[in-house]
């Protein structure tokens, strides 16, 4: 099933039940007091962190959520059932915004959870209004209107470094490479259409789609899967030894980050340059020289080369460890 990674929801909580005008009924008394209960509480609306990416998937074809109203008071003083409250699962790393006011909520642990809309007060039943002036109150009040608006909610995955680059770079056969992932590769670009994770020893790997030249402006895939590299520490920028100018291919992919959000821009990054073996040496060297004028962090690799993949392995494992 495809992955879903952002979606806008209609969510409502419950409405407080009514208070209620009951009198007593007592033996031999023709009036016994004021006995009407007030309404329950209104279902909250709450958002919650879990550990399944995948969690969206099941909300296809959901438009709108809504808590349970609270029930409306009853006699004999008795309270309304508060409304049961309604969660909405999201996975972890996502953020979700509240298109109306702005509000935004990141749920970054299992577990976490956020109330968005609060559920209404239930009204007060007579009895409520019973005073030494008034001993036959009439009066009661209606349960207050529960809270209601959009919710935008946005997967942003939780990863310590994000693999960019163009399409073909070799992105998804890297990640094989280094842990023991199985992500389909192949000789075509866009190969990989949502992100994948993998784990090398402590650290979590997210490869995703590739970038094109216009991908801010909707060209290929768009870069709207950038979000997933938002939460990295590292940007792991893959540069194919196939450009014959490896530079401006390595200021493509930059420039489309600074349009997607300069933040990208200011993360740690180490260049791979990829597929040395389908170039003769110097070329690659001369490649290699070019990126490192530009002040980069640049590993060589080949993964039909086991020593320059566990180099590149190795390499990566430091950059993350001196930046801790
Ligand atoms: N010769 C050679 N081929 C490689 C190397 N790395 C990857 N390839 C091949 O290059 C092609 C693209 O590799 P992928 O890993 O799918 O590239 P990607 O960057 O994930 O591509 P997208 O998912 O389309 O963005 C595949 O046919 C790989 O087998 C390499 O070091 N040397
Ligand atoms: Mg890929």
């Amino acid at each position: 099933m495809a992955f879903v990674d952002e979606m806008t929801v209609k969510a409502n909580a419950g409405k407080g039940g009514d208070g209620v005008v009951r009198w007593l009924h007592l033996k031999g008394k023709e009036f016994g007091g004021p006995s009407g209960g007030n309404g329950g509480r209104g279902g909250d609306i709450i958002i919650r962190g879990v550990r399944d990416l995948n969690r969206l998937v099941r909300y296809k074809g959901v438009s709108e959520f809504s808590a349970e109203n609270g029930a409306d008071g009853f006699r004999n003083d008795m309270e309304g059932r508060n409304g049961t409250h309604t969660y909405i699962d999201v996975p972890v790393g996502s953020r979700v915004v509240h298109k109306e006011s702005g509000r935004e909520w990141d749920l970054l642990t299992e577990g976490e959870e956020y109330i968005v809309f609060e559920g209404g007060r239930g009204g007060f039943g007579n009895s409520h209004f019973k005073s030494s002036t008034n001993q036959r109150p009439e009066q009661f009040s209606e349960g207050k209107p529960a809270e209601e608006g959009t919710l935008f909610i946005e997967v942003r995955l939780i990863a310590d470094v994000g693999f960019i680059g163009f399409p073909n770079a070799g992105k998804s056969s890297l990640l094989n490479a280094f842990t023991k992932k199985k992500t389909k590769v192949a000789a075509y670009e866009f190969t990989t259409l949502e992100p994948n994770l993998g784990v090398l020893y402590n650290y979590v790997l997210a490869d995703i789609p590739g970038l094109i030249e216009g991908a801010s402006s909707g060209k290929g895939l768009g870069h709207a899967f950038l979000r997933h590299v938002r939460r990295t520490r590292v940007l792991l920028h893959c540069v194919s030894t196939e450009h014959e100018d490896v530079v401006s291919a390595y200021k493509t992919i930059r420039d489309e980050l600074l349009q997607y959000d300069e933040v990208l821009t200011q993360k740690p990054e180490i260049v791979f340059l990829t597929k040395i073996d389908e170039v003769s040496e110097s070329e690659y060297k001369e490649k290699e020289k070019e990126l490192k004028a530009l002040g980069l962090t640049v590993i060589v690799v080949s993964i039909l080369d086991d020593t320059l993949v566990k180099g590149a392995q190795d390499a990566l494992i430091t950059f993350l460890e001196n930046l801790a």
